[in-house]
């Protein structure tokens, strides 16, 4: 069986962590305080091959949104709003142009997830957190530098 696109390479996985939980914090038994989450990605860029695919980890509230080749955060109209699901919880920004991907709302997800992403094209992807303030305050974004 002959292996296809980058599914055999070192760079044909990365791992991105999409929300940290501080230290110290006790979670038991099913606690996700949103004070002790820290609205950041880690790496804040992540490099793989075209073909490959990014697995977030996502801990906390938080909403991601895959924006095309090229996209920089000032691009991002955050005036387009959609509110969560289940409320309350804070709007999500909901700017089309240009976005690949977007995530589950989280409103109605349990605060401890994984999505795996694939990337088929060579270029460098801005990664967002839609949930409003995380984009808008705490500047929570990163990049996808996919190789060819
Ligand atoms: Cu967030």
């Amino acid at each position: 069986m002959s292996p296809k696109n980058a599914s055999n390479s070192p760079l044909s996985n990365a791992t991105v962590s999409f929300g940290e939980w501080m230290t110290p914090v006790d979670r038991f038994p099913n606690v996700s305080p949103a004070t002790a989450n820290h609205h950041e990605l880690i790496p804040n860029v992540a490099t793989i091959k075209a073909g490959g695919t990014v697995n977030f980890i996502v801990a906390g509230f938080h909403i991601i949104n895959v924006y095309d080749d090229g996209t920089q955060p000032e691009d991002i109209n955050t005036s387009l709003t959609v509110p969560p699901t289940a409320v309350p919880a804070p709007l999500l920004i909901n700017d089309p142009n240009r976005r690949i991907y977007r995530g589950l709302d989280p409103s109605l997800q349990p605060r401890d997830r994984v999505e795996v992403v694939h990337f088929a094209k060579p270029g460098t992807y801005l990664v967002i957190c839609g949930v409003f303030p995380h984009f808008v305050n705490d500047r929570m974004f990163g990049f996808v530098r996919v190789l060819p």
